[in-house]
């Protein structure tokens, strides 16, 4: 049988079996509607389903590239079963409610991050259903880009989908439907005019799409920010358009401010390790805030502090380097726990930032995934102090109101000789999710480290301007 006559038999089919209905109805939103869609009847009647089975085997996922099939609960389970079946590929099934006993599974079946999923659905009014299955799809690291549906209502589900990265196929639109039922003299000419006005004024309501992080504009984010120090961040990148921290990590003051001077006007952050800097001077941190307010950067002091509350807020506000006088922000591990932030945010007064330390570039560090999770939980109950995390991830955080700082960077994937792993600029913006990007030797060794700087900056802002225009491939 050809494709349009299986089509005018699929929709003579429902049209008989009740799945599809005309008169008056109410929806569950309480409008009227002239037609109203059953198909959970469908699974009463073994030749339509297999019929339903061969169209979308035959014809509407011919090209699809994927790896296993998910139906959306509960409707299209069945067609979903019969088409893995049909066309020998795994099904994962998605539970409602996870379970609150065992596994805890969402999703159930076999598969690895990265692994595409077809996702098959009954109807489609505003694609809401189908999002709910995605985006759990997508929690566990799968991809979900391709919808195929028995039904579309065009009623605005289409481009809900579309706005979230989905392609929604449709074995029937509503106005194919409806034609083929009025040639077929199963419905008049007036119902059908009937329908299609309803169709004109009622649109589905706009299925927003979940407000990922890397997906804001830097200028968006500022106003999630709840940490004065990220704000300013976030104000300075889009000001600057620049997402590049420069790691001064040289040892005279004069190099350094040297250095700065040449590269101040394309940095947002410039990070520093004080204690490594020879000839410390007070003088030294006059002029380093010169230049950051000359040419409008913040300025991190990596001081990694790892010790217990009290220590940590004398190491923060005494001693030689008096860092609380000079830096915007600092860097904190977070494993001596909740004491270690209390110090900070006392001392802070609600104008400067952490950027905790979920993860670390180098091989072989002893951070593992819980640490990791442990120290963002931890973060959330400080919002007025985190500026950001120090993470290699994207999934380390949600939050679009906090900054991914990452360290590790260099034009060309590489590794130095005492554990340090370097990935493109590419890596860390597209795939892993990184805001201010972190350069040390790959601009302070360069022998022209001022163009070198330039090449940086354009090179990280591009790939963030790609990043927010949400098309990655
Ligand atoms: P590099 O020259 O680009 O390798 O310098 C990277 C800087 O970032 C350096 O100052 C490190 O101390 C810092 N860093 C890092 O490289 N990796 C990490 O995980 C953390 C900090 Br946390």
């Amino acid at each position: 049988m050809e494709y349009e006559k299986k089509l005018t038999n699929l929709a003579l089919s429902l049209f008989k079996i009740d799945a599809v209905k005309f008169g008056e109805f109410m929806t569950k939103s309480g409008i009227k509607t002239p037609v109203y869609f059953d198909l959970r009847v469908i699974v009463s009647y073994p030749e339509v389903m297999e019929l339903i089975t061969d169209l979308l085997n035959d014809y509407a996922i011919v090209d699809s590239k994927y790896d296993h099939v998910c139906g959306v609960p509960y409707t299209a389970l069945p067609i979903a079963t019969l088409l893995s079946v049909k066309v020998k590929k795994s099904m994962l099934m998605r539970r409602k409610e996870a379970k609150a006993y065992g596994t805890k599974k969402v999703i159930e079946g076999h598969y690895k991050v990265g692994d595409k999923c077809l996702i098959i659905e009954d109807v489609v009014t505003s694609g809401s259903s189908v999002m709910e299955t995605v985006n759990d799809l997508r929690k566990e690291g799968l991809k979900a880009e391709e919808a195929v549906i028995i039904l579309d209502r065009e009623q605005g589900g289409r481009q809900n989908l579309d706005n979230n990265n989905v392609q929604m196929k449709a074995l029937l639109s509503m106005s194919k439907l409806i034609s083929i039922l009025v040639d077929n003299k199963k419905i008049t000419e007036q119902m059908a005019s009937e329908v299609k006005n309803y169709l004109q004024n009622v649109k589905a309501p706009a299925v927003a799409p979940p407000l990922d992080r890397i997906l804001i504009p830097f200028e968006k984010r500022a106003e999630l920010a709840s940490n004065a120090i990220a704000k300013q961040l976030f104000n300075i990148m889009a000001i600057k358009k620049t997402n590049l921290c420069l790691s001064v990590d040289l040892t005279s003051s004069t190099q350094i401010l040297d250095l700065l001077e040449k590269v101040g006007e394309h940095i947002c952050l410039v990070k520093t390790h004080i204690d490594i800097i020879q000839d410390f001077s007070q003088s030294f941190v006059t002029s380093l805030k010169q230049l950051a307010m000359r040419f409008n950067f913040l300025i991190l002091e990596d001081r990694k502090y790892a010790d217990i509350g009290h220590t940590v807020s004398l190491q923060y506000t005494q001693g030689i380097y008096n860092v609380k006088d000079w830096a915007d922000c600092v860097t904190s591990h977070s494993l001596p726990g909740q004491g270690i932030l209390k110090a900070l945010n006392n001392s802070s007064n609600g104008e400067k930032g952490v950027f905790l330390l979920a993860e670390m570039s180098c091989e072989g560090n002893l951070i593992t995934p819980e640490y990791t999770k442990a120290t963002v939980e931890m973060a959330e109950k400080y919002p007025e102090l985190i500026t950001g995390f120090v993470c290699q991830n994207k999934n380390t955080f949600k939050n679009p109101g906090l900054i991914q700082l990452t360290p590790g960077v260099k034009l060309e994937s590489s590794k130095d000789d005492l554990g340090q792993v370097y990935n493109t600029p590419e890596k860390v913006i597209l795939e892993n999710g990184a805001d201010i990007i972190v350069v040390g030797r790959g601009i302070v060794a360069a022998k022209n480290a001022e163009a070198q700087a330039v090449i940086y900056k354009d090179t990280l802002w591009r790939c963030y301007t790609k990043r927010i225009s949400g098309k990655l491939e």
